[in-house]
């Protein structure tokens, strides 16, 4: 094949080299993120772009598809569809494809690990140590995890899979889900609000988008106990994050620990500036292992989409 008729995609973000060198080794691979000026490359080369690559945290903007009329797949690095116009898809005959099943355990992981972080004061401790602290006082209580409530905002595959990590934590597990889900051992609430007011962890798992959109505002976060923390690794959209540093900043919550934000990678200075929460830079399926793995379904789904295959991992 020459290098003409190799078939053209776009690359909205950059991915792992490795996910790069083998997609180039087979297409011909633009970046839209390193053309100096975008609109007038999609204005010229557009046309010519029939796959698109791209984040969960970033997807493509309606603008940026318009430009492109032969394009036939979204091809998303990640689970969340959040960032791209499915009914725009849908439409216009793009099929699009996410990287499931292979970065759940990574992000229930990340759940625990932000939930253990916070009630147990695991970077104030590492603060303190650094700091010579511990040479002139005793370090402060945190709050126990184990046998307390958990509540899960969203029952998808990655909040089963925290629940179940909460459950060997011998917490007990309650949940909103969109569905009711009669196989599962753990408690279905009626509403976010008992769900907020009757947990000692409240931990978001649901999918972003505008449905969701500010679901955890400032009358969810008022109905929390106060030793309560909330736990966000799903879209910082979620929540309201000015409501959020009001309920902080009030102590109206014990903390929250946060892999997601409104607006990443801008984190509000207040945010920063509160010693009750943790913050994380949207790393949870950020393992080597799953980052590798999240490639090689990306690739099997482009790689499926030109040969005209059945694609493995469409929504
Ligand atoms: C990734 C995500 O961090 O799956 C998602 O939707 O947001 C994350 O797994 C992201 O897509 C890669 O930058």
């Amino acid at each position: 094949m020459t290098q003409q008729a190799r078939p053209n995609i776009l690359l909205i973000a950059p991915v792992l080299d490795s996910l790069l060198d083998r997609l180039s080794s087979a297409f011909e691979v633009h970046r839209l993120y390193e053309q100096d000026e975008p609109l007038a490359w999609l204005a010229a080369e557009g046309t010519r772009v029939q796959a698109v690559v791209t984040r969960g945290d970033v997807g493509i903007s309606n603008a940026v598809l318009e430009q492109l009329p032969q394009i036939g797949l979204i091809a998303i690095f990640g689970v969340g569809t959040d960032a791209v116009d499915l009914d725009y898809a849908r439409k216009a005959n793009i099929a699009v494809t996410i990287t499931s099943g292979v970065l759940t355990n990574d992000v229930a992981d990340m759940a625990m690990g932000l939930l253990l972080s916070g009630a147990r004061r695991l970077c104030l401790g590492d603060r303190f140590v650094r700091e010579g602290q511990w040479l002139r006082q005793a370090p402060a209580l945190g709050t126990q995890v184990s046998g307390k409530r958990v509540g899960i905002v969203g029952m998808g595959n990655i909040g089963r899979a925290i629940a179940q990590r909460a459950t060997a934590f011998d917490m007990s597990v309650s949940y909103i889900s969109c569905t009711p889900k009669p196989e599962l051992p753990y408690t279905r609430c009626g509403d976010i609000y008992t769900l907020a007011r009757e947990n000692d962890f409240l931990i978001v798992a649901a999918s972003g988008g505008a449905a969701n959109r500010g679901l955890i505002d400032a009358s969810v976060l008022e109905a929390m106990p106060a030793h309560a923390w909330l736990v966000n690794i799903a879209r910082g959209t979620l929540v309201d994050e000015n409501a959020l540093i009001q309920a902080l900043q009030r102590k109206a919550i014990a903390g929250a620990a946060l892999d997601v934000f409104e607006e990443e990678p801008h984190v509000p200075e207040a945010l920063i500036a509160l010693d009750n929460v943790i913050l994380q830079p949207h790393v949870g399926s950020a393992t080597a292992e799953t980052r590798q793995k999240m490639s090689d379904v990306v690739f099997a789904n482009v790689d499926a989409f030109f040969k005209g295959r059945p694609l493995p991992n469409a929504v």
